[in-house]
């Protein structure tokens, strides 16, 4: 009766095929059509551009709270590119960019950031004629949106279907219970589910080391018997080639996966926070060298298939786009702004007490319209 190994000692592969300086492991680069490279970098431009413009927005009063996605771009649109439209996009609130690939417009991000839940209601549209996508909304709760994860993709599995669904979350994600048990269920069940992590190394204030004692993230995964990789997150190739992986197996029926990204937030967490108080600016500068940007850019060039001809019309036209949509944005919450709003949704049923406040206020806009228009002013 001795005492001996039982489990063969646990390894996790780190994956990095382009490196920070845009050079290029010839070995391990993945075979992505022409069209598809130009269209992740446009969308990696796009999600940053639009970040930063977001931003101005909040800070001028014209924007809610929002959780930035600068930095981790690649993290997020090296995964979501390997998804038909019948699969399933699982996000928490850092994928903007992802989300935007899944064809939700971005009057429709505006809006959601900026309160009005009705008019940003996930717009599932397709692109190319391609038809609806299933795309689930924003979760806030952390981890919960593992879970429903999961769950679709057991619906998958029990219909027979090979669609997949990849949930989204952070490094913070992988404390809550929510995604212990996710990760269990999808494991005993064997659910087409890829689990993306995206560990930017903070959670709001909470330091990576302080988020678990484990050596890497991805290695939770092993335990309940799926593969974990974990993925240089700021080279879009490796994330690309590890979601391939994953997504190959979750459709093949051999069950879920996961994958750390190794990334980093370069802003804030949300527009609440002031990320100064609690990280150094040293941190920030040597991850600023790590940009996913440049360094597919400079693959892209190396490749022939873009120039700085090509990199200025694609910048101005993203411009543009954003521009618009700014614009649409504000005209529609100008046609959302009705404050009889404040009173649906918190009750099935609205209290006598709620319904006479509706009634007076309802009561008071008149009589304040009536004023206005017999010239008495309000
Ligand atoms: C269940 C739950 N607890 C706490 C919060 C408050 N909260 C919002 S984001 C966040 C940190 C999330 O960190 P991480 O999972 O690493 O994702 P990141 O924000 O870095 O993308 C916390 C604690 C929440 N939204 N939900
Ligand atoms: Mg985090």
């Amino acid at each position: 009766m001795p005492r001996e190994k039982i489990a063969l000692p646990y390894a996790v592969d780190h994956l990095s095929i382009l490196n920070e300086e845009g050079e290029l492991d010839k070995e391990l680069e993945p075979e992505i059509p022409e069209d598809l490279l130009l269209k992740l970098y446009r969308f990696m431009v796009l999600g940053r551009k639009f970040d930063d413009r977001l931003l101005s927005l909040q800070r001028q009063g014209r924007m809610g709270t929002f959780a930035p996605i600068s930095g981790q771009e690649a993290a997020h649109l090296g995964a979501v590119a390997l998804l038909r439209p019948s699969d399933w996009f699982v996000p928490s609130f850092r994928e903007t960019g992802a989300e935007l690939w899944r064809g939700r417009s971005m009057e429709s991000v505006i809006l959601g950031f900026a309160g009005y839940a009705e008019a940003a209601s996930v717009d599932n549209v397709g692109e190319d004629g391609h038809g609806p996508m299933n795309n689930m909304p924003v979760s806030i709760p952390v981890a919960s949106q593992v879970l429903h994860a999961v769950g679709i993709a057991w619906g998958m599995r029990y219909r027979k279907k090979d669609d997949v669904a990849m949930a989204f979350f952070g490094d913070g994600g992988t404390s809550e219970g929510d995604f212990h048990e996710g990760l269990n269920f999808a494991g005993v069940y064997q659910c087409p589910v890829i689990f993306v992590c995206q560990n930017n190394h903070w959670a709001i204030s909470t330091p990576r080391e302080k988020q678990t004692r484990s050596k890497t993230l991805a290695q939770k995964a092993l335990a309940y018997g799926m593969p974990g990789i974990q993925v240089d997150g700021n080279d879009v190739l490796a994330v690309y080639a590890a979601a391939e992986e994953a997504v190959a197996r979750a459709r093949s029926g051999e069950g879920p996966s996961m994958i750390e990204c190794i990334t980093y937030r370069m802003k804030m967490h949300t527009t609440a926070d002031d990320p100064k108080r609690y990280r150094k600016e040293e941190e920030v500068a040597a991850w600023q060298g790590r940009d996913p940007i440049p360094r597919f850019r400079k693959y892209l060039t190396d490749k022939g298939l873009l120039s700085d001809d090509k990199i200025q019309e694609m910048e101005s036209d993203i411009e543009e786009e954003i521009k618009s949509a700014v614009k649409r944005a504000e005209g529609l919450m100008a046609e959302f702004t009705d404050p009889l709003r404040m009173f649906d949704h918190v009750y099935a049923k609205r209290p006598p007490y709620l319904e006479a406040q509706r009634k007076e206020l309802e009561e008071e806009i008149k009589r304040a319209g009536d004023e206005d228009r017999n010239g008495k002013g309000v």
